[in-house]
């Protein structure tokens, strides 16, 4: 809640690049107005004078200042369900229904808290050059992120007096427009649609606007739109094209709009074919009999001006015409938008903000936190306000509202690694002294799932902090690595939320040939397969070789399909379609850990998670391996055991026995740089394995080999650690040092003779040099005892052989 006032309370300057606090920009504006502010803004923030915001009232003002701030409520156009009563992300909502439940969904416009993370669009673009993370991730994030370079041009309306401002990132290709495209939101499409063609239009509209926009970017094949009837005027040629809509232009992109270029662009080349419309090439190397050409070679043709450039001249000399006649602009775009943060549910932090005549006022730092009020119900009002609405007494300190949405995940998971590393500061989030000792996070890893989420607002949010100097560095996260998912089986179950009916996914399959339903009910009920949409049936009530589903138990586990009627197949089975997907929650197909420790302990689990493979990958689930390692750990537990009592001895290891030793300490500590678990895994196996053919329970083995498995076995390394009479925590053991004289092929073990008998045995390599030889033998207990300290009169050494001293 106090990092939410900090980013209320700033505004970010494009000229230093960086958020400032909201007080500077206020003083600028008394000064001298918005004209020569450089500032991340709503898009339609309009120009004023210092003298036009000095007239303001301050209820203007503070208005004005939502405009800016990097924290801000305003209209946003959301998927609202009303039935469920919450706010839909577009891939909880599938044609127009949601995914629970299956109840219509609606565009809506309501306020909504945002966070003005497209202020740091380009930070977070060339931050990511700086980072040690996956290619894919980053890849993700840059198309994300969307940086497109280009113009905005103005074509004017015939015979109105409206203009279409278009962005392009093709200005080269101007004289090839042959049509203009809205979106059917556009604002324009009132006020231009010609009488003739109003009814059509409408009809369109009213159907395009409950796509989501995921949706129509991808469903590129189903070519759609209507004529407006108006036609727009070239400014380069003066020509003049028809303006059509069509949904594959979307709202929230550019400017609404795009100029028709179907010899460069494919959309656009889809459209004009669909609606037969001209195609005009623009380069002398274009081939347009199947498709658009975009790549920019050869000469311009049919292109005025232009006619005889290559691209890079070509595009500079448009661009620079645009600006030189005022028609326009170059032009960065990014298709990163600014992220919702208010969520129309009960759970997650409430905002530290209250009403006054409409405009949030913050709650005071010593009266945070705002704790959750109790609900008798965690649902919406019958009014369709959140269920923060429900709390009785819950006032705000000037006896008005506090703000009825609560916060996203993501506003704890943007910054908790700060927290950690002060955890129990309760002066502030953490100290400067804790945050320049660990400055970020060395080694991050988590799921890929997270890449345009978690992993793009975690690094908004570290920016923003560090900004304000409130943590020393600008990544949070060195270096990523993402685990591989796994993958398990799941069961899916074909419904239709608009008809309230559930079918066997055979009978689907079975439609899809013979155009026709095995089943007369639904022939009356006219559905088709697309009226379907896939729910998650959990593994366990499916039958693993049949596929079929037991409905009674998918109504009490779905209660949301608890009401639909179920049609099962002519042998009376309902069946699921099975596929490999992730192990996931909405997926219905995780394998519960809790039984998996019951029957084998905690440490097993996670020696065979990472026994499944090399960590990045994903791997399919595959239960039946643990019992491998399992028997790894008892074969493990018994090396430090006679029957069932705890026996080590403190035998002087053999040779072999500290090759293994070293062995493993080599390749364990190798792998843990790697982050190659499964292989250390392996490696433990083969060898606990080695030592207990050769019944080696000696603790000069033992005790070391416990520490290195001590990361992978915590609970049983702890265990075994007491029992060899240790009474701190393995946890602060210092780890054993590879020494590579034990790995050396041979070593041997000397007799050592003094005055001709045998009195001991020591072992070195086989190239060890003589001197260190002589230098150990003559500093051992046993040949200090015999020489009493003299020096002897002479040390002979046959290497691979004998050790012979004359004293
Ligand atoms: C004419 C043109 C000719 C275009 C050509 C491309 C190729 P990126 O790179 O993703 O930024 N566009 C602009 N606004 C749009 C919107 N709201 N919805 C859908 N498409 C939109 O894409 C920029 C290009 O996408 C723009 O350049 C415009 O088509 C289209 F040979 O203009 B172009």
């Amino acid at each position: 809640m106090w990092i939410f006032k900090q980013l209320y309370n700033s505004w970010f300057n494009n000229d230093t690049n960086k958020a400032e606090p909201i007080d500077t920009l206020v003083e600028k504006f008394a000064l001298s107005g918005n004209q020569d502010v450089h500032a991340a803004c709503d898009d339609d923030t309009p120009t004023f004078s210092a003298q036009q915001w000095n007239d303001m009232t301050s209820d203007q003002r503070e208005q004005m200042l939502l405009k800016y701030r990097l924290t801000y409520i305003s209209e946003a156009s959301v998927n609202w369900c009303p039935a469920l009563g919450t706010v839909l992300s577009n891939d909880e909502v599938k044609d127009g229904f949601s995914e629970r439940g299956g109840h219509p969904v609606i565009k809506k416009k309501m306020p909504q808290w945002s966070m003005r993370i497209t202020a740091y669009a380009d930070r977070l673009l060339y931050g990511l050059d700086t980072i040690d993370w996956p290619e894919s991730i980053k890849e993700m994030q840059r198309n994300w992120i969307g940086k497109s370079v280009g113009a905005e041009v103005d074509f004017a309306v015939a015979g109105h007096d409206a203009t279409i401002r278009v962005f392009t990132t093709r200005l080269d290709t101007i004289y090839g427009v042959t049509f203009m495209t809205l979106a059917p939101e556009n604002e324009l499409v009132q006020q231009i649609t010609t009488a003739p063609q109003r009814a059509e239009v409408e009809a369109y509209v009213a159907e395009a606007i409950n796509r989501s926009e995921r949706e129509r970017m991808s469903d590129v094949k189903r070519v759609s739109g209507a004529f407006t009837g108006a036609h727009a005027i070239n400014p380069f040629s003066g020509e003049q094209v028809p303006i059509w809509i069509g949904d594959y232009v979307l709202a929230g992109y550019g400017t609404g709009a795009v100029m028709g270029v179907p010899s460069g662009d494919q959309r656009d080349y889809d459209f004009a074919r669909h609606f037969d419309l001209p195609i005009v090439p623009v380069y002398d190397s274009m081939n347009l009999d199947e498709q658009a050409d975009p790549t920019k070679t050869g000469k311009m043709i049919n292109s005025g001006i232009l006619d005889g450039l290559s691209y890079e001249d070509a595009i500079e000399k448009a661009l620079n015409y645009v600006e030189e006649k005022g028609i326009g602009t170059r032009k960065v775009n990014f298709r990163l938008r600014d992220a919702i943060f208010g969520r129309q549910r009960y759970w997650g932090e409430p905002l530290p903000v209250y009403y006054e005549n409409g405009i949030p006022q913050l709650l005071e730092d010593d009266q945070l936190p705002l704790e959750l009020p109790e609900v008798d119900k965690f649902l919406p009002t019958e009014t369709g306000e959140p269920p923060l609405g429900r709390a009785e007494d819950w006032k705000a300190p000037n006896g008005g509202n506090f703000e009825l949405t609560t916060m996203p995940g993501w506003a704890g998971s943007s910054w908790y690694f700060f927290r950690y590393m002060d955890p129990t500061n309760d002066q502030e989030f953490a100290s400067e002294e804790a945050m320049s000792y660990w400055k970020e996070v060395d080694f991050y890893m988590g799921g890929s799932e997270h890449a345009t989420g978690h992993l793009l607002y975690s690094r908004f949010w570290t920016k923003f902090l560090y900004d304000m100097g409130l943590v020393p560095v600008d990544e949070y996260a060195k270096k990523l690595i993402n685990q591989g998912m796994i993958g398990h089986h799941s069961y899916r179950v074909k419904i239709s939320g608009k008809h309230k009916i559930a079918v066997s996914a055979d009978l689907i399959t079975q439609y899809e040939t013979e155009k026709t339903w095995a089943l007369d009910p639904l022939n009356a009920l006219e559905v088709s397969p697309s009226d379907f949409i896939d729910v998650f049936a959990p593994v366990d009530i499916v039958d693993d070789k049949t596929k079929a589903l037991s409905i009674d138990r998918f109504k009490v586990e779905r209660p949301d399909y608890g009401s639909f009627t179920y049609y099962a197949n002519a042998n009376g089975h309902f069946l699921c379609e099975e596929m490999m997907d992730k192990m996931s929650k909405s997926k219905y197909n995780v394998v519960n850990p809790d039984d998996l420790i019951e029957k084998y302990g905690a440490d097993t689990l996670r020696m065979y998670e990472m026994f499944l493979g090399p960590i990045e990958q994903s791997k399919p689930w595959n239960t039946n391996g643990i019992d491998g390692v399992f028997k790894f750990v008892k074969k493990y537990w018994r090396l430090f055991h006679e029957g069932d009592v705890f026996s080590v001895s403190d035998e002087v290891p053999t040779p072999e026995e500290m090759k293994i030793l070293h062995r493993t300490i080599k390749k364990t500590q190798d792998d843990i740089e790697r982050l190659s678990l499964n292989t250390s895994v392996s490696g433990f196996m083969i060898t606990v394995n080695e030592l207990g053919t050769l019944k080696c329970n000696k603790r000069a083995i033992l005790e070391p080999l416990t520490i290195l498995i001590a990361p992978f076995a915590p609970h049983l390394a702890e265990e075994v650690w007491s029992l060899l009479g240790h009474t701190e925590s393995i946890a602060n053991a210092q780890m054993p040092t590879f020494d590579e004289q034990y790995l050396k092929e041979d070593a041997f073990e000397y007799p050592i003779m003094i005055n001709g008998k045998l009195r001991t045995k020591m072992t070195f390599g086989v190239d060890m040099p003589q001197g260190d030889i002589q230098k150990q033998v003559l500093a051992s207990d046993i040949v200090l005892k015999w020489t009493e300290g003299k020096a002897p009169k002479k040390v002979i050494i046959v290497p691979k052989k004998i050790v012979n001293i004359v004293i």
